[in-house]
């Protein structure tokens, strides 16, 4: 095996291990909301559960399975990976800081659930862990760029390969979402959770917290659009829509994932509503270029299914590779992914909000985009991409057809219903559906056990990906590695680097963007009276 074979590896095999445990606590978690007696059904259980699988699965496995896929896709577009023994001091970084943070969830001391909102206090270790992992995937991101920047010169005048181009869009996004946390851990939260400082300001804290929470989620998003645009279309048998849109869509994401971060705070005070309308503007900017993908995908798709010999309005759908799990995972992800996004425009709506802020809705609608359109994309991936990069073929391939559709089934059973749920008013975060009995909370009990039939299906699905994936290391016999082949453009693909390849201007661009969207909410937020509040553990 290569070098480079052996760190995305590595990256992939932490990301498969940090899924795998996240995905048993969910079950856990569900089950345990519909009132089946678990070991673990206390209040203090529940909510160190929902940490660590929020952590291991919102966190780690995204984090590691993106590094993973943004090395693979520069050693197989850009012709080798730059600074290899960083890349491994990233990893490793990036490791220690996962285990300190899940001990820290682990021992009980730090039940702060994913988003550790103050004045909610955890064990220092668990932010001196999550800052470790955030450096080890810094280190990733000069990695990513001194790659590009080396490739580069190598190849004066050429365009940025496609799949480059939008894995250091993720790069830059990530880089631009973690400084708003970067300000809220090491100068904020650290030095109140030592004792240094006797009081933190909850409001501020969150405005930094979602200054890097939102694009958190298109710094998700957007290596799975990457797989949606470069690999899809080729494993379909068709080409890429466009090559130029495609590029417009990723720049787009660099320049209006972090200005919008205010539409999770909505209902917070200390916020003027013309700041928050200003964000509600650049939200809807920010769903523009989705729905530009779900033009240009379906259009490849189309293309594909009708290379295959399908005719007629619809007759193209059924000519698509539905048995092959990987372009399954990918088309359920997106049929997800349309609900998922109107929900997004609902939450994006300052008086719709109102309704679902809170509620259990909104843990339906990121089970549906992160939860599937991102997971389940990255899933399918992995049929495609362990082959080529082992050089073994999947073990049980009847059992990876069917784990997609588990999932998708699944995962409207969970999300529905949350969704539901939500509107009648149910809020999130709640270890039971019955609420003591109350009269109002009758009507979410059904609700609440239709979910819990749902996260037993995603449990079967996920454990099946994990085993389709251990089995095929553990049974099948190494062979010649395939190449990877990334889709062609049906456009025309002019030679030269365009204006959409110039990344730094748009950096530059979106730090402006970012300037003028937090400066003044920010510097009112850090100059107007507080109210610092001490530290507060639940349990
Ligand atoms: Fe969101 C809350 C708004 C997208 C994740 N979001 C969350 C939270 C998470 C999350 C984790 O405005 C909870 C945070 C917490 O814990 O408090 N979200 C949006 C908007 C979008 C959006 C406007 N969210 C995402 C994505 C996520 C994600 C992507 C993760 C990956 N979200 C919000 C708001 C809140 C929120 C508020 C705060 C709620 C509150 O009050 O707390 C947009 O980006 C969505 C654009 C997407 C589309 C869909 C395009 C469709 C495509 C598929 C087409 C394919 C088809 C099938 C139809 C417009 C691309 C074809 C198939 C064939 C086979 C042919
Ligand atoms: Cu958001």
């Amino acid at each position: 095996m290569t070098a480079e074979a052996r760190l995305q590896l590595s990256h992939f095999w932490v990301a498969v291990a940090a899924f795998a445990i996240g995905s048993m606590m969910a079950v856990m978690q569900a089950l345990a909301r519909a009132g089946v007696e678990l070991p673990f059904g206390t209040a203090s259980l529940y909510y160190l559960s929902v940490t660590a699988h929020g952590v291991l699965l919102a966190l780690v496995f995204t984090t590691f399975f993106i590094m993973a896929l943004g090395y693979m896709v520069v050693d197989s577009t850009l012709g080798r990976i730059v600074g290899q023994a960083w890349g491994w001091t990233g990893f490793w970084l990036a490791v220690v800081g996962t285990l300190i943070t899940t001990v820290a969830i682990l021992s009980g001391t730090s039940t702060v659930l994913y988003t550790f909102y103050p004045p909610l206090l955890a064990h220092p270790a668990f932010y001196v862990g999550a800052t470790l992992l955030v450096v080890g995937s810094w280190i990733w991101c000069g990695v990513m760029i001194a790659s590009l920047v080396s490739w580069r010169r190598r190849e004066p005048g050429a365009r940025i390969p496609l799949a480059a181009h939008g894995m250091v869009t993720a790069v830059i996004i990530w880089i631009l979402a973690t400084i708003g946390l970067a300000f809220e851990v090491l100068v904020l939260i650290l030095p109140w959770s030592v004792g240094l400082v006797d009081g933190i300001d909850p409001i501020l804290a969150r405005t930094y917290f979602w200054w890097f929470g939102h694009p958190l989620t298109y710094f998700w998003l957007v290596p799975a659009y990457v797989l949606w645009y470069t690999v899809i279309p080729r494993v379909a048998g068709g080409r890429l829509f466009s090559d130029a849109l495609t590029r417009v869509v990723f720049v787009q994401f660099i320049l209006f994932s972090t200005p919008v971060g205010l539409h999770h705070q909505f209902t917070d005070p200390g916020i003027t509503s013309g700041w928050k309308l200003v964000h509600t503007f650049t939200t809807y900017a920010i769903m523009f270029p989705s729905l530009v993908t779900a033009f240009t995908v379906i259009a490849s798709l189309e293309l594909a299914g009708r290379a295959r010999g399908g005719t007629g309005r619809f007759g193209w759908l059924a000519t698509l590779p539905w048995r092959d799990p990987f372009f399954a995972s990918v088309a359920l992800a997106m049929v997800t992914f349309a609900l998922g996004g109107f929900g997004g425009a609902i939450n994006a709506a300052y008086a719709m909000n109102a309704m679902i802020h809170n509620t259990a809705w909104v843990q339906g609608h990121f089970h549906l985009t992160v939860g599937t359109a991102v997971a389940l994309s990255f899933m399918g991936f992995s049929y495609w991409m362990l082959p080529r990069l082992t050089g073994r073929a999947l073990v049980w391939p009847r059992v990876a057809t069917v784990q997609p559709y588990l999932w998708f089934v699944g995962m409207q059973f969970f999300s529905i219903p949350s969704h539901i749920a939500g509107l009648l008013g149910m809020p999130r975060r709640v270890y039971t559906g019955e609420f003591q009995g109350v009269e109002a909370a009758q009507a979410w009990v059904p609700l609440v056990n239709l979910s819990a039939v749902g996260g037993v299906i995603l449990f079967a699905s996920a454990m099946c990906y994990v085993a389709v994936l251990v089995g095929t290391m553990l049974v099948m016999p190494r062979g010649a590695r395939a190449g990877l082949e990334y889709a062609e453009s049906l456009s025309p693909v002019s030679p030269g680097p365009s204006i959409w390849d110039r990344l730094g201007l748009w950096t530059a661009v979106a730090v402006v963007l970012i300037v003028l969207a937090y400066a003044q909410p920010l510097y009112h937020l850090h100059t107007m009276a507080g109210f610092p509040s001490r530290g507060f553990s639940p349990f």
